[in-house]
């Protein structure tokens, strides 16, 4: 009898080997040697994927082929900076997760995010957790800009509830990953917001022996209502994939409304004289905090010097 081939998707990957949830069933899968994809990828199959699977056993399969990506959520490949390491594949939502202390409330990698969701197709929302810990003025400022920016914004604790509600909503019919530094509560956010949750990540660190609470692999849960999330390891840091310093301004929708007051065409904003940008930060039109990530990503990132 012929072996029958099924759609899923891919819900984590170690190494080589994928699990691949396809018709109610989870199916450990190789994949097949001569399987489709980009070449310029370091990644072939990542989370997210939607694959086409031959089942060989009740709980193993090989994939075949990984269909279309709507979206990725990509870096460059660490050490291989050339090439692209797609992280995630055919997510909606990237949730940019912070927390308001322990560890402190840091925007720069916010705003990477936000690069790389621009990049990649995703809509970005932002969660500042352990609000239970107390609301200072540098929380307050960071929720005001990125809201007034028009982002998603959402406060939330899991130690008293607040939030939790409506970040529930949103997670809802979504295909969500949550994101952000080490520790500052994407999985305990996950562990009260979908149901069942708690024992399959409880359950994976019994398997990996890591750590109860640090996140060592992406691994995607699908939700009751349609959609799913994806819960991934802290990043320190994270690459940007096909931005460079000609290109970053454009992230910044606050500078693109001024530069065309810019005495220069293709303006930096740095230290060129007459530049609006800098007349708006000045006045506080353009919040300082996104013009200090603005300039230090510049620093980091491929281009002509400045000067
Ligand atoms: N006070 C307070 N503590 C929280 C809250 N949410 C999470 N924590 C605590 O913060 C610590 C880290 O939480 P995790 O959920 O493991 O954080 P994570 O973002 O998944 O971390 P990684 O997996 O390492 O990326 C744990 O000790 C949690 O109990 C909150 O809303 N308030
Ligand atoms: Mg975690
Ligand atoms: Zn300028």
């Amino acid at each position: 009898m012929a072996n029958t081939v099924i759609e899923g998707i891919v819900t984590c990957g170690h190494g080589k080997q994928f699990i691949v949830f396809a018709g109610g069933v989870y199916y450990r899968c190789h994949l097949r040697k001569k399987v489709k994809f980009a070449t310029d990828q370091t990644t072939p199959v990542a989370v997210g994927d939607d694959v086409m699977i031959t089942v060989i056993t009740p709980e193993e399969g090989v994939v075949e082929e990984v269909l279309p990506r709507r979206t990725v959520l990509s870096r460059p490949a660490i050490g291989r900076e050339t090439s692209e390491q797609v992280l995630a594949a055919n997510v909606d939502s990237l949730i940019i997760v912070t927390s308001v202390a322990n560890p402190p409330l840091r925007t720069g990698l916010i705003d990477r995010f936000i690069i790389a969701a621009g990049t990649g197709n995703l809509t970005p929302a932002i969660v500042v957790n352990k609000a239970d810990l107390g609301i200072g003025p540098e929380a307050r400022e960071v929720i005001d800009v990125y809201r007034h920016l028009g982002y998603s914004l959402f406060v939330t604790s899991v130690v008293n509830g607040e939030g939790l509600d409506d970040l529930r909503g949103f997670l809802k019919d979504h295909r969500s990953l949550m994101s952000g530094h080490s520790g500052v509560g994407k999985s305990s956010l996950l562990n009260r917001l979908v149901p069942g949750i708690s024992q399959r990540i409880s359950a994976v660190s019994a398997l990996t022996g890591k750590g109860r609470h640090t996140t060592s692999s992406m691994e995607l849960f699908d939700l009751p209502d349609g959609g799913f999330v994806i819960d991934t390891p802290g990043l320190k840091v994270l690459g940007l994939w096909q931005v460079d310093r000609e290109s970053l301004a454009a992230y910044y929708p606050e500078f693109e409304a001024c530069r065309d007051r810019c005495r220069f065409t293709g303006c930096r904003h740095l230290a060129e004289p007459d530049c609006a940008v800098k007349e708006a930060v000045a006045s506080g039109e353009i919040t300082r905090l996104r013009y200090d990530n603005y300039r230090h990503i510049y620093e980091t990132l491929s281009g002509p010097e400045w000067q």
